[in-house]
């Protein structure tokens, strides 16, 4: 990347609407934000983009699940994205919605051009399709012939009429670009699952559906109504529509991508459809598709079921917005998974950011202003320290790279390089000793040489942490912006004559972790009821025990754990589901439960619940449930009880 390339784009997925943000969506999207500032401060022209898709049917269902039209429930969950992202000063300049009528209209420009170049054909689809991924899956990917490969979910078989979008054609291109880009997909160690996926060979992929509405209509010419596009198909074309792809075009002179930011599970998408549409459409590819790593909780995946969410405002109001930028940044080699936990942010605040940058600048306030009233020169620095400045601003020098190639860790680890550097200088320089020994100007020049280090560092790492760095520029007398990039990075020049101002310490230490884990927070509420319960009147029927059971009473009930395997709504039903729980038993029960209003038939296939497995059967609205499964309600809503692990069906609870 050289500053020649004056327009830059950069984007991150646009993101379901069927679930509220959680650090993973923080994690791609504070990683774009940091390439789009720092390219801005580099003098460019920077177009990013972020936003939210929110067709198909998984939006479709859990619109339902929540009594919401499709579109009242994309308008809520898209306004806590963009309200998050404001909040957390991300500086998008587009938040698209698949739902904006010039990208619909976009969408359905592409799919002409598509058509027209005879890319597109219609036939009949038969496949096994997973509807929380939104993916087709073929027989050989099931697992268990059933079982969705990503999710777990079970898939359903769907034979419907279908538009097909020749994929199998851009085979031989689609590899030829992997060879002939080594860097289109970062790290690059990701390209070469991509290389063996295509090289087992492409399908020609179903592009439209016929079972649900909620979608992009095909373009009026085609007069098939019955059809909406694959949502996909109308996801991927937004980094062209927020460009003005078939509407008002000026913008499209931001394309190709300098960069896509997406997670690994999406890294397929991105690295084969993408680069096919694009070459239907006769566009050039993006530079780079960056697929970083997952989030976890205690190696696990993150999910609503599992309760284990980390949500990024609380982390972000609990230990600052820009020290938690720091951490996600700074933790992770990008590509690899990284495991969340409070104590290795506390310890990258206390250690990087406490130790190592704040204390260098509070060295350098006390100094400065016991020997020179704070009054600096950096004159001396070039005749005292010219090799330590030499190192450092080889350093300066030499970062850039790593943030185009998304290592921001290497970037980070980089220019605290150059903080021991200076850390250094004053150990071997030793200020006091100069100062008791007459050598004025060489203690001035070891504090000049830290102080540039820091203004130049507190530039450069000014994408990650906009305020905290600007505070530190102010306290060394600058402000950080294209100029004093240019001049201080670019040019390799120094801060000149300048007085440094003393500010409080930038990041107190912290002892003990700020937020309460979901199981900590668990606990805290039973110990508040167990003392409110405690304060109370002991209720009549418990003194006098008529309410206790022996414990042989309790184990008379069989509590048994069971796999969904199948879900569906009880026709004219508003609260019924029925569902088909395998207990480990010869043949799976049939559960009839009113836990419409809070989960859809979606939420549930493949997810475990606790079961009352020795309930006398009963019929619910003409079916027979043969159990009955357990749920927890309180003012908020209804949640599903169910084991932490997953446990084997069948298994007993008690
Ligand atoms: O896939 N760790 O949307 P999505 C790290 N709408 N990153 C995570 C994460 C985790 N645990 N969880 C989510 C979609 N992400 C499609 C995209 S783009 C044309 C359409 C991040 O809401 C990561 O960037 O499921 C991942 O790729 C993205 O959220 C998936 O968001």
């Amino acid at each position: 990347m050289s500053d020649k390339c004056k327009k830059i784009y950069i984007t991150t997925p646009i993101y379901y609407v069927n679930d509220v943000p959680h650090i993973g969506h923080a994690y791609t999207t504070i990683i774009a934000d940091t390439l789009a500032r720092y390219s801005r401060l580099a003098g460019m022209d920077v177009f990013f983009l972020t936003g939210t898709d929110e067709h198909g049917q998984k939006i479709e269902h859990a619109a339902k699940a929540r009594g919401k039209s499709p579109q009242e429930y994309a308008d809520e969950i898209s306004a806590r994205f963009k309200y998050l992202w404001d909040e957390f000063e991300i500086s998008y300049d587009k938040f698209i919605r698949t739902t904006d009528e010039d990208h619909m209209i976009g969408v359905q420009k592409a799919f002409e051009v598509m058509f027209d170049n005879g890319d597109i054909y219609k036939d009949v689809y038969r496949g096994h399709y997973c509807v929380s991924c939104e993916t087709f899956f073929t027989a050989t990917q099931l697992v268990d012939d059933e079982f969705c490969p990503e999710c777990g979910r079970s898939t359903t078989i769907v034979e419907e009429e279908s538009y097909f979008f020749r994929l199998s054609k851009y085979q031989d291109r689609l590899l030829e670009w992997y060879e002939s880009k080594p860097e289109c997909i970062l790290p690059k160690s990701k390209r070469n699952e991509v290389i063996n996926f295509v090289k087992n060979g492409l399908d020609d992929l179903s592009i439209t559906r016929t079972s649900f509405d909620w979608g992009v209509k095909l373009p009026e010419k085609l007069n098939d109504p019955k059809h909406v596009m694959y949502v996909w198909l109308d996801a991927l074309m937004n980094y062209l529509t927020a460009l003005g792809y078939g509407t008002d075009e000026k913008r499209m002179e931001f394309w190709p991508a300098k960069i896509h930011l997406i997670g690994k599970d999406i890294l397929r998408f991105h690295a084969i459809y993408w680069p096919a549409f694009l070459m239907s459409l006769g566009l050039e590819l993006p530079h780079h598709i960056g697929a970083h790593g997952w989030w976890t909780r205690n190696g696990e995946k993150m999910s609503k079921s599992k309760g284990n969410v980390v949500d990024p405002k609380e982390i972000a109001d609990a230990y600052g917005l820009e020290n938690f930028r720091y951490f996600m940044l700074r933790e992770v080699p990008f590509g690899q998974d990284g495991d969340f936990s409070q104590r290795a942010l506390i310890d990258r605040i206390n250690s990087d950011l406490g130790n190592d940058l704040g204390n260098l600048l509070n060295r350098i306030i006390g100094m400065s202003g016991k020997y020179f009233d704070f009054a600096v020169k950096s004159d001396g620095v070039k005749t005292h320290h010219a090799a330590e400045l030499a190192e450092a601003e080889e350093i300066f020098d030499q970062v850039e790279p790593y943030l185009y190639e998304v290592q921001t860790n290497r970037y980070l680890e980089e220019l605290w390089k150059t903080l021991r550097i200076a850390n250094k200088a004053i150990d071997t320089g030793m200020p006091w000793v100069r100062m008791k020994e007459g050598k004025e100007e060489e203690a001035m020049a070891t504090i000049a040489l830290v102080a540039n280090i820091l203004a130049k560092v507190s530039v450069l790492l000014h994408p990650f942490m906009p305020r905290t760095t600007q505070t530190i520029a102010g306290a060394l007398g600058f402000d950080i912006d294209t100029e004093s990039y240019r001049k201080l990075i670019k040019s390799n020049e120094l801060l000149g004559d300048f007085t440094i101002e003393k500010i409080p310490p930038l990041f107190p230490r912290i002892e003990e972790p700020l937020v309460e884990t979901p199981a900590e927070k668990a606990k805290a509420e039973a110990e508040k009821t167990k003392k409110e319960v405690k304060k109370t009147e002991p209720r009549k029927n418990e003194e006098s025990g008529a309410n206790l059971i022996t414990i042989d009473q309790f184990f008379q009930v069989s509590l048994k754990i069971g796999t969904v395997i199948e879900a569906e709504e009880v026709p004219k039903s508003k609260k019924l589901l029925k569902l088909q729980v395998d207990l480990g038993e010869e043949r799976p029960r049939q559960i009839v439960a009113g836990i419409k209003e809070w989960y859809s038939p979606e939420d549930l296939k493949g997810t475990q619940v606790c079961v009352v497995a020795n309930l006398k059967p009963a019929k619910l609205m003409g079916m027979v449930s043969e159990g009955m499964i357990l749920a927890a309600k309180d003012d908020e809503g209804l949640s599903l009880v169910r084991p932490e692990q997953p446990k084997r069906p069948g298994s007993s609870v008690g």
